[in-house]
């Protein structure tokens, strides 16, 4: 009775309860799954901001709070699932085509000197050589190489085009593989000719050739880099004194080398050889970039290498001359600079070959800045689902080419038709040219107009 009494009791009061207060329990329930949502958002992105640089999180990932707790948290589920399924069919006015083959990310890729392939190596163990000459068909001429038991992250053409190296990412160390082509000029297949020994504590993150055929650079992820001749012979081991390397290039003339990292500066070193027995002499210290207040991730020079941009941690790129007399204590100048947020090491800068374009990556944007006004000029987004992993310009700086999950994209360089306009009407209202150059401009501005009408800019 007593039980049942209870019960009784139980019924006529809590029940009710419930029932009234059922929409507030929803509420408050809806709330706390809310708040949990944006707490654990802000939490995560307030350690990546942390790790990579300690402003706050980027204007334009701050999603608006919701104050109504009823709310349901629908926008940050939406790029959750964009993230996770990415994005199959990019398209861009901007883009050629794209190049797919392989089956995992994209790690680095690099042109041969003689314009004819375009090599890349992916985390899906393959490393493919692609044909450059049918950009404009449908299907894409390539040949496939597999990297036993690892993968590649870095590739780079010797300067004959006749052998790349790559790094074998586990193992840590450089081989070299060697194209046999056939009489039609294509490749019959690609054979592993030498492995170096393995010197790196840290990952290789940087790596390059000398286009003089003299030296191999590459450095590591603590504070060394090593200079070798091409039969594998370590030639110097210099430290970087960077606390950190991030990215390590040779200049396209071969002269220098140059390594960035955690420290401010960027460090150029000058490879000397004996003028008269070509023999390896020393690496001494050319000069240094400075003007970042904090850690540089990524680097690049043009084409005749009297130009670098750098993109730093501090929120800036920054675009220098070079062409000084270093040994005469001249310092390198400093350009243009401009903002970016870059929010990690894997963002990435490339200059196109005459020093009017500047490209930068970060996640899956690409940004695309006129070097000569300092200006973006166009910002492409989700170009993968993941980020891209490499930039760069073909040697003609006709194209900007990204590499990223599974696909090359392949976009037309319109920044450069722009700026090419621009530098030609500069050229044209400065005074005393003779006709022909200045008819010679005109054609220039008719073309590049032209092209960009085709393309749908104005
Ligand atoms: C991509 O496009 C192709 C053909 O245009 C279509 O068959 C496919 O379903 C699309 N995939 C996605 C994920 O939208
Ligand atoms: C360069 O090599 C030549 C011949 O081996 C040698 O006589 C000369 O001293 C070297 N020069 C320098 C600057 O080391
Ligand atoms: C003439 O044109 C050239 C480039 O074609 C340019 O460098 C120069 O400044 C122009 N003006 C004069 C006065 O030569
Ligand atoms: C920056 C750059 O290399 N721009 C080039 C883009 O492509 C046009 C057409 O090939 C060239 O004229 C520009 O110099």
């Amino acid at each position: 009775m007593d039980s049942s009494h209870l019960s009784g009791v139980l019924q006529k009061t809590l029940v009710p309860l419930i029932v009234r207060y059922f929409p507030v329990f929803v509420t408050l329930f809806l709330a706390w799954i809310t708040v949990n949502e944006l707490y654990f958002k802000k939490q995560s992105d307030n350690k990546k901001g942390e790790q990579e640089n300690n402003a706050p999180p980027q204007k334009a990932e701050r999603k608006p709070v919701v104050p109504s707790a009823i709310k349901p948290p629908k926008k940050k589920q939406s790029t959750e699932k964009w993230n996770r399924e990415g994005k199959q069919n990019f398209s861009h006015e901007w883009l050629l085509t794209s190049l797919k083959g392989h089956s995992g990310a994209i790690m680095d890729m690099d042109f041969s000197a003689n314009g004819k392939f375009l090599a890349t190596c992916a985390d899906d163990r393959a490393i493919f050589v692609w044909s450059t000459k049918h950009w404009k068909e449908k299907d894409h001429k390539y040949i496939r190489y597999n990297v036993d038991y690892d993968h590649a992250s870095l590739i780079r053409w010797s300067p004959d085009s006749k052998a790349f190296i790559y790094n074998r990412y586990s193992d840590n160390l450089i081989e070299v593989c060697k194209l046999v082509r056939k009489p039609d000029g294509w490749i019959s297949s690609l054979a592993k000719a030498l492995t170096y020994p393995k010197v790196h504590n840290d990952e290789i993150i940087g790596m390059g050739i000398d286009q003089n055929g003299k030296y191999i650079m590459t450095c590591s992820s603590g504070t060394d880099m090593i200079i070798w001749d091409l039969k594998g012979v370590e030639l110097a081991k210099v430290e970087t004194y960077l606390m950190n390397n991030y990215a390590a290039k040779v200049s396209p003339c071969g002269t220098f080398v140059a390594v960035s990292g955690f420290a401010p500066d960027v460090k150029v070193w000058e490879v000397q050889f004996n003028k008269t027995s070509g023999e390896f002499k020393q690496v001494c210290r050319a000069f240094e970039l400075t003007g970042h207040t904090s850690g540089v991730f990524d680097f690049a020079f043009n084409a005749d290498s009297t130009q670098i941009a750098t993109l730093s941690k501090d929120k800036t790129w920054k675009l220098y001359n070079i062409k000084i007399q270093y040994t005469k204590g001249e310092d390198p100048h400093l350009l243009k600079t401009g903002k970016f947020n870059s929010e990690g090491k894997k963002s990435r800068i490339a200059l196109s070959p005459d020093g009017q374009v500047i490209c930068l990556s970060c996640d899956s944007t690409l940004t695309i800045i006129n070097a000569l006004t300092g200006e973006v000029d166009k910002i492409i987004r989700n170009v993968y689902s993941g980020p891209i992993s490499s930039v760069m310009f073909d040697a003609a700086g006709e194209y900007i080419l990204t590499a990223g999950d599974k696909h090359v994209r392949i976009f037309h360089n319109v920044t450069g038709y722009k700026a090419s306009i621009l530098a030609a009407k500069n050229k044209l209202q400065a005074s005393g040219n003779s006709s022909a150059t200045k008819e010679r401009l005109q054609n220039t501005i008719q073309e590049a107009e032209a092209f960009l009408k085709s393309i749908g800019e104005e």
